[in-house]
């Protein structure tokens, strides 16, 4: 008998109880567990058989880390068929979460019954495949194709309540999962019920499945695997039990052969591997509970928005009264935004505008935070006042931190007599929003106080990503790489509208230039002005386009025009003509004959661009891991999740062509593509990012 599931008689009951820390993943030994535990209690003559989790949870799904190796017998599909063959009564008691395969053998059982808290739903089509193991098949027979079809291609937990509702459960009850599973499963034998094959009922009613087909894949913006099970799906509704579960294990194979499932796999593992650095093993943060923003614009005050959310107490500091309650509106505005999504109720929105939030102007207020982040104005004498004043104020051990997304955090650092004490948390616009938060280690900063930085990112509920000082830390740095290589397509011949539409197509959410008229034109001038002033390489192109729009005044969706133009109170685009104008003008200023640049090679050059700088960022030691840009890319920049990130895509292309094309591109500009050093090594040596990444 395998350790994985433990055997055991209660009086009539078999009971086996799964014990696979840390989730019940239904591993190879597992499955074989359940095959031999319920052969057993056949042969022992018990009448029921319960099927529980020890620890946390129920079976939370088939083991991902079997996935893209030879699948091992016994084979899922052959347990849950095993499971509701059996003439003796199988009860699933569910606790934690059953997910995938796991809920898959929850319907294979023939009664179900959850604790109250128990969450339970087909995850599978997020990491890239669709139920393999029945859930097409068994799920829509017990709940109807509509509600499965929205069931599976969400991929959404669904709670004990619903489940009870939807009868994907027969009961709930409070208690541990043996006991009311023993309880259930007693009270079955008292009444001698009967085993009850989901697979015996009739199949479910079809709908318009080409309709369906068409609506999910539209949603999923090119991603596979939700439109892929909603044939699966199908399949329930037009052919008998067995056929069915034929089609279902086709379809599953076809997708876990796709690029796209191994791109989400790499994205699963690898945001919960970013947070944990190994030089952080055994460093304890340091206690944080009251916090300091500096500065209520949007920055700061989305910052202050996410801390109070996430139980934080918040003193904002601004320079004038005025200014403070300016700050404190913005506040309550993104809190009634959760208050409206049900995320907070009155009494907490009272609370947190009112007593968690305190507003103040004099610096001496912040004398007693455990953590400061000041998100003033960008300009490297402003950060330093700010840090003078803080360096002066603050109790010793206190962090603070700077919000700058490219200012160097070693010249900030200096300027206090604590430099130990000094990080970048550099979060992302609107900052109670988006996921990402980069954590800038300088030179100095000590290791309790990057641990510090990586707690709040939890408490913030954060993917928080280490970088090293450098303009622009891994994502902007990275960024302004590949935006310049959209650029030279532009002043080449390609046009802002065909490079978006690529992109698009490519499965970014918005492409650049729509991405630059949502951020306003002004930042990217800005950009361009301070790196013209600072001296930009004779060999570098640069484009002067985007100015003249700006001098117009037009700095895009807060104006309403920029590379596209908006109707008022609309995010609806349509292509400025002005735009054409002023590139064609530049191009006849700077004696360029356009050319036409096909889909495919925006992509590739885009993408190869943006390989190139990561390959750099890792090189240099900017992102310790290859994991480490792709999740930035992933939670700050749109990146298509279902890519895995710019490193696992470029894996998947191959590095080699990868580095042709660079070289190639090299012939016409070889100073902005100049090859990165890490690239070039690990094609020499025949290897991967992914080896990179297993270092840990
Ligand atoms: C499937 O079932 C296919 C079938 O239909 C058909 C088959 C033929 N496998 O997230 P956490 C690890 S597809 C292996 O930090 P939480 C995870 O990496 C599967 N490992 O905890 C982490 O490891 P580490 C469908 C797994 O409490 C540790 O467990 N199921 C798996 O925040 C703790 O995880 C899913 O897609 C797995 N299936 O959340 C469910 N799951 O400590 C995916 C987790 O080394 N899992 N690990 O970093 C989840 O959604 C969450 O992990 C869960 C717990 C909600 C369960």
């Amino acid at each position: 008998m395998s350790e994985a599931i433990q055997y055991e008689r209660a009086g009539d009951i078999a009971v086996l109880a799964a014990n696979n820390p840390p989730v019940n993943a239904l591993g190879q030994a597992v499955r074989q567990g359940l095959v031999d535990g319920i052969a057993r209690a056949e042969k022992e003559g018990a009448k029921a058989v319960l099927i529980y989790g020890e620890g946390a949870t129920y079976f939370a799904g088939a083991d991902i880390k079997e996935f893209g190796k030879t699948p091992q017998e016994p084979w899922l599909p052959d347990v849950c068929a095993r499971l509701e063959a059996s003439p003796l009564i199988v009860v699933s008691s569910i606790h934690g979460t059953a997910l995938g395969g796991g809920l898959e053998v929850a319907l294979g059982s023939h009664y179900r019954i959850a604790t109250p808290k128990a969450r339970m739903g087909l995850p599978e089509v997020l990491i890239g495949v669709m139920p393999g193991a029945g859930g097409t098949q068994r799920l829509p027979r017990l709940i109807g194709v509509e509600k499965s079809i929205e069931v599976i291609t969400s991929g959404r937990q669904i709670g004990a309540k619903e489940a009870l509702e939807l009868g994907i459960i027969d009961r709930i009850a409070e208690g541990t999962p043996r006991e009311i599973g023993l309880a259930y499963a007693q009270e079955l034998i008292d009444q001698d019920a009967k085993p009850r094959p989901v697979s015996e009922m009739p199949n479910p009613d079809g709908v318009d499945f080409d309709a369906a087909y068409d609506a999910v894949l539209k949603k999923s913006r090119g991603q596979l695997s939700p439109a892929t099970a909603v044939r699966g799906v199908q399949a329930a509704a037009e052919l008998p039990f067995d056929q069915g579960m034929k089609r279902e294990r086709e379809l599953f194979f076809e997708l876990m052969n796709t690029d796209q499932r191994q791109g989400l796999i790499h994205a699963f593992f690898s945001e919960r591997a970013v947070g944990k650095l190994p030089e952080l093993k055994g460093v304890e943060p340091r206690d944080v509970g009251d916090i300091g923003v500096i500065g209520g614009g949007t920055m700061g005050a989305g910052i202050a928005t996410a801390a109070l959310l996430n139980g934080l107490t918040v003193t904002m500091l601004e320079m004038s009264q005025e200014a403070a309650e300016a700050a404190k509106g913005r506040i309550a505005g993104n809190l009634q935004g959760a208050l409206k999504r049900g995320k907070i109720n009155q009494d907490q929105f009272t609370h947190l505008t009112e007593a968690a939030l305190t507003l103040a102007t004099d610096y001496g207020a912040l004398s007693n935070v455990d953590l400061v982040i000041e998100a003033v104005f960008e300009d490297m004498e402003v950060k330093k006042q700010v840090f003078t004043k803080l360096d002066a104020v603050c109790k010793p051990g206190a962090v603070l931190a700077t919000n700058t997304s490219y200012l160097n955090v070693n010249e900030i650092a200096a300027i206090t007599k604590r430099p130990q004490d000094v990080i970048g948390l550099h979060f992302f616009s609107p900052a109670h929003v988006m996921k990402l938060l980069e954590i800038v280690v300088a030179d100095k900063t000590a290791p309790d106080v990057v641990a510090t930085g990586f707690a709040l990112g939890k408490t913030l509920k954060k993917v928080s990503v280490r970088a090293g000082v450098c303009d622009g830390f891994i994502g902007n740095r990275i960024l302004a790489t590949y935006r310049t290589a959209a650029d030279h397509m532009i002043l080449d011949g390609a046009s802002p509208y065909q490079i978006d539409d690529a992109l698009e197509a490519f499965g970014f959410a918005m492409g650049p230039y729509a991405v630059s008229d949502l951020a306003g034109l002004d930042i990217g001038w800005a950009v361009r002005k301070r790196k013209r002033a600072e001296g930009m390489d004779p060999r570098a192109r640069d484009t002067n386009y985007a100015d003249r729009l700006c001098e117009a005044g037009h700095f895009g969706q807060k104006t309403g025009k920029g590379y596209y133009i908006y109707e008022k109170g609309s995010r609806t685009r349509t292509p400025n003509p002005d735009v054409p104008e002023l590139i064609a003008a530049e191009r006849a200023e700077k004696d360029i004959t356009p050319r036409a640049f096909t889909d495919d090679e925006i992509v590739r050059r885009y993408m190869a661009a943006m390989v190139n700088e990561a390959a750099k960022v890792v090189g240099e030691g900017i992102a310790r891991r290859p994991l480490d840009v792709d999740m930035t890319l992933l939670f700050g920049y749109g990146f298509p999740r279902y890519h895995g990130g710019p490193l696992k895509w470029a894996d998947l292309q191959g590095l080699p062509d990868l580095l042709g094309d660079i070289k190639r591109y090299a012939e016409e500009d070889d100073y902005f593509w100049q090859p990165a050093p890490l690239l070039e090594q690990l094609v020499a040596e025949g290897r991967t990012f992914e080896d990179l990444n297993k270092k840990g």
